[in-house]
């Protein structure tokens, strides 16, 4: 299926709530492997919105459990406005990062949005990593192991309230995909809170297809579907450009499957691009093989589908 769609495009350069410099290069990176020239040739109308501005990484240890907490709340801040903006306009935001603490932002907005249109929301985590620790559970305060938390309402004030509403999600409708790196505690708590996980050992018993299969189970036409893309998802032998590489993830061809079948279901209506680190890349290789999928995400096959 085709999705003429009209898309925006939002950099987000920071690592603000990363353990690794570098992911503030991923929108640049993206645009010189061309994301935009493959999505107007998937027939969509791309207007890249540039990049949005906040504060310089201080670098410093975490505070309470937390790095960079008011920097990071400022990232997020300017994501969401970004995000919101463009869905409230009838448009697709891609969301290039930048870290993946920027998810919080961005699946707020999303969250907002289908609110106030009164529209379900699913949301496809692919991720190596849970992103599902709090400041008690982390190993290393860096906010980008938290989002998921945040977004269910576990957090800092100034972090779970930035969808105006909190929880901003409720965790049911999450799937996480391709998760192979979760922390002791957070392994409990996610199980506690019960979130979907199709975890690599899921995805080597039953393959990708019946991952997909049920992670994309019971969508409607009324269901807005986001795609969170931490590019670290990826097996670092295909995707080495990422700051915390897990071997054993997806290969080329399971990832490719993965997005034909989220593109069959015509529902995705907003997507992030995370954690691309060029400083980590071989000559823009991950960037180049994240676009080549988000064109198969947007549509992109082989032969004519049925
Ligand atoms: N779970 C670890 C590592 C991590 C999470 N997300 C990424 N890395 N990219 C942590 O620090 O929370
Ligand atoms: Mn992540
Ligand atoms: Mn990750």
């Amino acid at each position: 299926m085709t999705l003429l769609r009209s898309i925006s495009l939002i950099g987000a350069p920071t690592d603000i709530g990363a353990g690794a410099r570098g992911a503030s290069m991923g929108p640049e990176a993206m645009r010189v492997a061309g994301i935009g020239e493959a999505l107007r040739a998937r027939g969509c109308e791309v207007q890249d919105r540039g990049n949005l501005a906040g504060p310089s990484n201080p670098w410093q240890p975490p505070v309470d459990g937390y790095r960079h907490l008011a920097e990071v709340v400022a990232w997020n801040q300017a994501v969401h406005e970004a995000v919101y903006t463009e869905l409230r306009d009838g448009r697709l935001p891609i969301l290039l990062g930048g870290d993946h603490c920027l998810g919080l932002g961005s699946i707020s907005a999303v969250a907002r949005h289908c609110r106030e249109a009164g529209k379900k929301l699913r949301i496809l985590w692919l991720d190596a990593h849970a992103d599902f620790n709090t400041s008690e559970l982390t190993p290393s305060g860096n906010i980008h192991g938290m989002p998921v938390a945040c977004l269910c309402g576990f957090g800092p004030k100034e972090l779970v309230e930035i969808g105006g509403q909190v929880p901003a999600i409720n965790p049911k409708w999450i799937r996480q995909i391709g998760i192979r790196s979760v922390d002791e505690g957070e392994k409990r708590f996610v199980h506690e809170q019960d979130l979907e996980v199709f975890d690599m050992r899921y995805i080597d018993e039953m393959g990708m297809r019946h991952a997909m299969e049920l992670a994309l189970a019971t969508l409607d036409a009324n269901t807005h579907l986001h795609v969170s893309f931490d590019v670290d998802f990826l097996d670092p032998d295909i995707a080495p450009g990422v700051g915390t590489t897990i071997p054993g993830g997806p290969t080329y061809r399971e990832a490719q499957l993965c997005m034909e079948m989220i593109a069959d279901t015509g529902r995705m209506a907003s997507l992030d691009v995370m954690e691309l680190n060029p400083a980590l890349d071989v000559r823009n290789k991950t960037a180049l093989l994240a676009v080549d999928l988000i064109e198969s995400l947007f549509g992109k096959s082989t032969l004519m589908r049925k």
